[in-house]
This record gives structure tokens, C-alpha cells and sequence, in this order.
């Protein structure tokens, strides 16, 4: 876990750093959606691989998360209404949107939806490859990634790299295929 601080570091591409005897790259990452899609359950899961019990993120909590080598730092984001205007500000240097989706909230996706198109239009995401989430995959009715897809009008998308991953968060079914998209996209960029 890292203070305040780190939020302070700006870096305009992954850079190298030395921490003991290797070479590592770093990668800023961001997780959005609405409040209760599941995102902190999703960055504690790809930590620990166990499902834990969160309660509603205020302000934001950062983990780093390794996979093979690509170092990844993960800030997780408040997702109600009143934190969603201040999302911007985690936006620099960000090369992954990790974009988190209650598959059975049908009622709220055209807010994801329009949530996201405005993400894509900030300058400082340009650069940014988005992964969409598609979680609770096991609840009964939940949608489907056609279905979601469709919503969220993503075949209109192409200044940036997209997919979407089904997932189930409590499970981490679908989360080890996030992390290999993820590094795909570090590794292409
Ligand atoms: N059934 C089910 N519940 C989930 C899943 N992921 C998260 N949840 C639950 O959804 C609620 C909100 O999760 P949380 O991670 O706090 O959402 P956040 O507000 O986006 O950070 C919690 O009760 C989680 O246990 C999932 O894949 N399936
Ligand atoms: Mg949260």
C-alpha cells in the first residue's frame, strides 16, 4: 500500500526502475464503474485470489500487482455519483482502463455507457487501452458480453484499444484472461 505521495508521481510512459537486483517496468492502471459493480472485490481478488468482504470506496485505494514481471499499480476508484466527477484527476499517465460493469444492473449501464465515451474523449486517456469487465457473471439474468457490448456501443470505439472479459469476481473466474489482456497491451505499447 502506498500514501499520498505516490499519487503524486507523474510518468509519461512505462519506465524502468531498479528495485533490487531487477529491472522492472511499472504500468498505471484505473479502475471505474459505478459504485457497487464490483471493483474493489476485483482488485482484492487479482491480489489475494480470494473474494473479500469491501464496503463502499471513499476516495481510492492503490495495490500494486505483479504478473510475470510487469509491474502493474492499480487504483481502484470511488464510484458514486459525488466521486465520479473527480475522476479526472487519477487520468495522467494511465495505460489501462479496467472498466467494471454489474452485468445484472441493466437500469444504470447507459450511465456506464456515457461514462466511458466521456472517458475517451479526455486528453489525458489517448493513450489509454480499455478493458471492460463484464462482473457477476453468476447471478442469475445477469447480461451477457454480446449484450453489454451492444449497450455500451463499443464497435463505435475505435481510438482505442478495447475487449471485454466476462468475469465473476467472488470467484475470479475470468480474472487470470484480464491479466494476460492487460499485459498484451503493455507489451504491444
Ligand atoms: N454475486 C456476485 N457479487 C459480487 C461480485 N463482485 C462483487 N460482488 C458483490 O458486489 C458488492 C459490491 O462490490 P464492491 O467490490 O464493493 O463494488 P465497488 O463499489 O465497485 O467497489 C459486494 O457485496 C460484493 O461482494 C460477483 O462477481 N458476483
Ligand atoms: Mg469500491
Amino acid at each position: 500500500m502506498y500514501g499520498k505521495e505516490r499519487a503524486c508521481v507523474c510518468r509519461q510512459t512505462p519506465v524502468t526502475f531498479a528495485s533490487g537486483h531487477e529491472m522492472l517496468s511499472e504500468h498505471k492502471v484505473i479502475v471505474v464503474g459505478l459504485d457497487n459493480a464490483g471493483k474493489t472485490t476485483i482488485l482484492y481478488q487479482f491480489l489475494t485470489k480470494e473474494a473479500v468482504h469491501t464496503s463502499p470506496t471513499i476516495g481510492s485505494n492503490v495495490e500494486e500487482i505483479i504478473v510475470r514481471n510487469t509491474h502493474f499499480m492499480v487504483w481502484d476508484i470511488g464510484g458514486q455519483e459525488s466521486l465520479r466527477a473527480s475522476w479526472y484527476s487519477y487520468y495522467s499517465n494511465t495505460e489501462i482502463i479496467l472498466l467494471v460493469v454489474d452485468s445484472t444492473d441493466r437500469e444504470r449501464l447507459p450511465i456506464t455507457r456515457d461514462e466511458l465515451h466521456q472517458m475517451l474523449a479526455h486528453e489525458d486517456l489517448q493513450n489509454a487501452a480499455v478493458l471492460i469487465l463484464a462482473n457477476k457473471q453468476d447471478m442469475k439474468g445477469s447480461m451477457t458480453v454480446a449484450e453489454i457490448s451492444q449497450c455500451l456501443t463499443l464497435n463505435s470505439i475505435t481510438s482505442h484499444p478495447w475487449h471485454v472479459q466476462a468475469c465473476c469476481a467472488l470467484t475470479g473466474e475470468g480474472l487470470p484472461a484480464c491479466l494476460d489482456w492487460m499485459k498484451s497491451q503493455v507489451v504491444v505499447n
